[in-house]
Order: C-alpha cells, then sequence, then structure tokens
C-alpha cells in the first residue's frame, strides 16, 4: 500500500473537536445549504447555532456527554443531533454529502457582494471557476463579462468587491471578544492570587474590532495566577506561559494575552497595555516637552531622574498636568490638548439614556409583542421607547401596511393607557424605495410620533442615486431620524456609497436626527462620523433595533458614541419624557 494512504488512515480524530471547530463546520452546512437554495429560515438556524457554539466559553464535549445540548439557548433538537455528531466523529454526514456536489470553495464565491448562490453556480457550471482567485482571474480575463445575466458592470463590481474582500483582516468585532474578555477577568478575579485584574488594550477602549484581548493583573503570587489561569476551563490552547505571562486561546478561538505586574506600577502598566500605540507616542512627546519621560516603568524626571511610580492611571495623568482621560477617548485625535485644556467633554453614559427609540414586534419581524417589549424595556430603566417595524416594501418581512399601522396605532394606544407614566411613542422604520419614494404615504407619516427611515435595498446604487434617497427622507417634514445611516455590516458588508459629510449636512439643515445603531455588527453611525455630526449640530440617537426583549442593550451603541466624544445634550434619547415629547410635537427644525 502506498505510505500516502497509510498515513490517512491512522486515527482520524485523538483529540475531540474545540468548539471553533464545531462552529466552524456547523458554519459550512449553512454555506453549503445557502449555495444550495434551501430554505432561508433553516440557514439562519444553522448560523444562529454556530454562531452560538463560537461564543459558549466551556467545553461542548463536556454538556453533550451530559445530554444537555439542547439547554443552550438557540439550539433544538436537530442542530443538536448534528453537534452531538460533530463532537462524536469529528465529521457531518449531511455536511460531507454537501461536498461531493459543490467544491467546498464556492462558498466564498457566493459570498462575494453582489454575487449569491445562483452566480456561484453559474460561474461554476459555465467557466469552471471554484476558488476565488480563479473568479478573479476569470474577471481580470473579461470572462464574467460574457455569461448570461451578467455584464462588464457586473464583472467590474465583483472584481472591486474580491478586493475588498482581501483587504479585510481577521479582526473580531467588539461584540463576540467583550463577552469572553469580561468572562476572563471574572475568572480570574475569582482566582484567590488574583488582586487587580482589568482589561486593558483595544476592548478596554472599546474598539468596533479587536485582534486580540489584553488582560493586566497584579497578585500576590505571579506565578501562581498565570499558572490558574492557564488552566481556566476556557482554555482550548495555552500558546506561552512564564511566572508573570501567560498567552492562550479560548474555545471560542480568541487569544488572551495576560500580564501581571507589580501593584506599584499598576497604574503605569494599565495606562501603557490600554494604548493606543498612537496615544501614547503622542503622550511621550508632550511629557518630554514637559522635561518628563513616560514608560511602562513610571513617570521620570529628566532633571534629576526621579522615578515615580503611580498605582493608578489618574496619577499618571495628573503627573503629566492632564485631565484624566477616558480609554475610549485615548486614539490620539485631540485628546492630550484637551485635556491639557481642561476642556474634555462630559461623555454620555449609559445612565443617561432614558429610552429606545428603535424597537420591532411581532407586527413586522420582531418575535414579541409591543406589551412584551414595553415592559422590557421598562425593566431596564427606561421611561419610554418607539415600536418602529418595517414598512410593506421590505420583501422578506411581513411589513405595515396602512391598515395594519392604524390597528398598531390602536394596540400602543390601549397599552400606553396601561403602563403610564412609561410611553410608547408610535412610529415605524420606513423603507426609503430604490427610487426615493417613501413606503408610507405622507398622511400617515404625520400622525406617527417618531418616524425613522432605512435603506434596505439597492445597496449597488450609484453615489448619486443613493444621496438622493437619503436626501428625501432627510427633507420629508415627518421624518426623525435615519437608521443605521451607511448599512455596513463589520465584517460582511460595505456601507452602500454614500457621501457621508453630504449626508450629515442635510440632517443638520432639515433638523433630522442621525441613528448610532447599537448591533455589534452594525455600530453606525461609527464613531468618527459620529463626532463630525455633533460638530455640525446634528442630533444622534443610539438605539439597539432590538427584535426581541434580550435584543435591548444599548452597550455597544453608547461606546461608540464616546470614542465619538459624543455628550448627553447631543442625544435624542438622553432627553427626559416630557422634552422628547415636546420636541417631537413641534416641526423639525435646523441644526443652530
Ligand atoms: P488590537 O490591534 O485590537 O489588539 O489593538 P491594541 O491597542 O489592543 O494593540 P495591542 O494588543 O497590539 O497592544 C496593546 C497595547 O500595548 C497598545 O494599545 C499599546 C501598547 N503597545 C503595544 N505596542 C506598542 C508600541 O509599539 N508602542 C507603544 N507606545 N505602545 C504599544
Ligand atoms: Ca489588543
Ligand atoms: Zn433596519
Amino acid at each position: 500500500m502506498p505510505k500516502k494512504q497509510t498515513q490517512r488512515r491512522t486515527p482520524a480524530r485523538q483529540r475531540p473537536l474545540s468548539n471553533m471547530e464545531v462552529a466552524a463546520a456547523l458554519d459550512m452546512l449553512a454555506d453549503m445549504m445557502e449555495l444550495d437554495e434551501q430554505n432561508k429560515y433553516k440557514v439562519i438556524a444553522v448560523q444562529t447555532a454556530a454562531r452560538r457554539v463560537a461564543e459558549t466559553n466551556f467545553s461542548l464535549q463536556e454538556v453533550a456527554a451530559r445530554g444537555e445540548l439542547t439547554e443552550l439557548p438557540g439550539i433544538g433538537e436537530k442542530i443538536a443531533a448534528k453537534i452531538a455528531e460533530l463532537l462524536k466523529t469529528g465529521t457531518l454526514a449531511e455536511l460531507e454529502e454537501y461536498k461531493t456536489r459543490y467544491p467546498a470553495d464556492l462558498v466564498r464565491i457566493q459570498k462575494v457582494q453582489g454575487v449569491g448562490p445562483r452566480t456561484a453556480r453559474k460561474v461554476w457550471r459555465e467557466l469552471g471557476v471554484s476558488s476565488l482567485a480563479g473568479l478573479e482571474q476569470a474577471g481580470r480575463e473579461g470572462r464574467i463579462a460574457g455569461l448570461p445575466g451578467l455584464g462588464p458592470k457586473a464583472q467590474e463590481n465583483i472584481l472591486s468587491a474580491i478586493a475588498r474582500l482581501r483587504a479585510r483582516s481577521a479582526r473580531v468585532p467588539l461584540g463576540e471578544a467583550l463577552p469572553v474578555a469580561e468572562a476572563a477577568v471574572t475568572e480570574l478575579k475569582q482566582l484567590q492570587e488574583a488582586r487587580n485584574v482589568t482589561c486593558a488594550g483595544s476592548v478596554r477602549r472599546m474598539r468596533e474590532t479587536v485582534k486580540d484581548v489584553d488582560i493586566i493583573a497584579t497578585a500576590t503570587r505571579p506565578a501562581a495566577l498565570t499558572e490558574a489561569f492557564s488552566r481556566q476551563p476556557m482554555v482550548a490552547e495555552v500558546i506561552g506561559k512564564g511566572p508573570t505571562k501567560c498567552s492562550i486561546r479560548t474555545h471560542t478561538g480568541l487569544q488572551i494575552d495576560l500580564r501581571v505586574v507589580p501593584p506599584d506600577l499598576y497604574g503605569n502598566l494599565l495606562q501603557h497595555f490600554t494604548g493606543s500605540a498612537r496615544h501614547n507616542v503622542a503622550l511621550r512627546e508632550l511629557a518630554i516637552s514637559r522635561g518628563l519621560k513616560v514608560s511602562e516603568y513610571g513617570v521620570q524626571e529628566a532633571a534629576s531622574g526621579k522615578v515615580h511610580k503611580c498605582a493608578t492611571e489618574e496619577e499618571v495623568y495628573a503627573l503629566l498636568g492632564l485631565d484624566y482621560i477616558e480609554p475610549e477617548l485615548r486614539e490620539d485625535s485631540g485628546e492630550l490638548e484637551a485635556a491639557a485644556a481642561h476642556k474634555l467633554p462630559r461623555l454620555i453614559r449609559m445612565d443617561d439614556i432614558r429610552g429606545d427609540l428603535h424597537l420591532h414586534s411581532d407586527w413586522s419581524d420582531g418575535k414579541a409583542g409591543i406589551r412584551e417589549m414595553a415592559l422590557a424595556a421598562r425593566a431596564q430603566g427606561y421611561d419610554y421607547m418607539a415600536i418602529s417595524d418595517h414598512t410593506q416594501s421590505l420583501g422578506m418581512v411581513r411589513g405595515l401596511t396602512p391598515a395594519k399601522l392604524e390597528r398598531q396605532l390602536e394596540e400602543i394606544a390601549g397599552i400606553n393607557a396601561e403602563l403610564q407614566p412609561f410611553h410608547i411613542f408610535s412610529g415605524c422604520e420606513c423603507d426609503v424605495k430604490a427610487d426615493a419614494t417613501l413606503d408610507l404615504p405622507d398622511e400617515l407619516l404625520a400622525r406617527l410620533d417618531f418616524v425613522t427611515v432605512s435603506v434596505h435595498s439597492g445597496f449597488n446604487q450609484s453615489r448619486r442615486q443613493i444621496m438622493k434617497r437619503l436626501q428625501a427622507a432627510m427633507e420629508n417634514p415627518h421624518v426623525r431620524a435615519i437608521g443605521h445611516p451607511t448599512g455596513r455590516i463589520i465584517n460582511r458588508r460595505e456601507a452602500y456609497d454614500l457621501d457621508i459629510r453630504q449626508t450629515i449636512d442635510i440632517a443638520a439643515a432639515t433638523g433630522t436626527a442621525l441613528e448610532i445603531n447599537s448591533h455589534y455588527l452594525r455600530l453606525d453611525l461609527n464613531d468618527l462620523h459620529a463626532r463630525a455630526a455633533q460638530e455640525a449640530g446634528v442630533r444622534l440617537v443610539i438605539n439597539s433595533d432590538a427584535h426581541e426583549p434580550a435584543g435591548l442593550g444599548l452597550a455597544y451603541g453608547v461606546a461608540t458614541a464616546r470614542r465619538g466624544w459624543i455628550r448627553p445634550k447631543t442625544v435624542l434619547n438622553a432627553l427626559p419624557r416630557t422634552r422628547l415629547a415636546k420636541l417631537l410635537a413641534r416641526p423639525k427644525k435646523p441644526a443652530t
């Protein structure tokens, strides 16, 4: 027997699949189902399960052994069976069957923006293309343009989408990293050797994506802490371990670097490892101009050589004559100058938020009734909310027709009578259609308290047409806000081709608010755009876009706002209920 085959026959799996590997197999299955144009909801169920598995911070093997897979959120009988099969055999028969029918790389082709399953199968059947590189080459040679239903324009779009895909890094969305980071900090704090434990790096600065998680700790016995950390249940692999450092990879695939530092330097080191690198460089330069040298070993007086060790970050900044700078602002974008001049903004905080003005219910694609959403919003401590269900022309969703909206208004009035002083503002998330018309008649929009308009179609339109749509929406006197204004999905979809400067200017001129959508994959407006909007006098609204009570959180949106230097008075849903009601009772007016 040839040597190659013997090798292949060595036991298929000596090591059980990690959660990441199970998630990857489920993702692959979902991709194959999509390629095969299986039922959309079934695809989504498998994708959701993959995400749940990827987020799970304990060993699935043990859960499966106890027969408790179905107790995990979002995992039903059928998917539990698939996971069990993967854990037991290392493979999935259903997935293997798909792989006999389609080349595995074809799923990557369908993910190129503007391609999709049908075109992917077409280029494979007609051109024999089954990889991204092959698709790119076919495009360069002009062969895509010759296919039925495609043309030179489509070919050009595909080529530039591939280029963007290539440029995209492997950074993890904050919403996936932060829960893992927080769990790690909690576990570390419970170890008896631990004293202070804090997240540092980009996670602490709440960047929308992160490369890894950095944690700084102090300990009674540092080596005992790194040793104990390396043996935590969340650890899938120890990358490196020493007496004061430990790098691990969790079951979710994320890397965590733990550094144990001396207590008297905790402030210096936390400051150093929080970064950003650019903030630190600027801080060092500023220090030099004041006769000081800043490093992870302390703040040194250049003249005398005296070293100040700082147990807190506040001391580090104070020694340099600076006000304390919140981690979200540490990006070298004016924060040092502002801190020196005592002009840092009072940043918006979670407890400034009084309500949520973009919520869905089961009147469109939400999972809960209006009353249930209202009770959940009230339980968050909010004083008000707006119901903003999708409107009729949005394809997959049973959106609001004028008749449905009339009935919804009656239901809202009833619930308001019951729940006052908590208040539900009526509204909708009205589509602005590809032709720049709104999806519901003006007479109806005029009767709603808070109309948000969003772009949900025609993502590939020209900048001119996109701007025409946004302009038409904002110039409508009944439209109070633009939802997820750029349409980007982090790591998955580029923004449509809008002119952000012009969007902000029109928002200012018309008195329309722009949303910071708090979904961790949206987060648009982003930090920089939000800051520019605030400077132009535009109001922002930080919304969850929740489709169920569990989706109500605004933490990522508020973090984005803080990174954008946003003050409470810029934020519409930081207004008390009566002031917001008054504002909405009056016509929109331009920013002053
Ligand atoms: P990322 O890429 O999402 O992990 O971003 P960070 O900021 O967490 O970067 P990371 O993990 O490479 O380093 C953590 C912190 O350590 C960083 O924010 C500042 C500090 N640091 C790392 N490298 C340098 C450097 O070359 N110069 C300075 N001044 N600080 C650095
Ligand atoms: Ca980092
Ligand atoms: Zn939307």
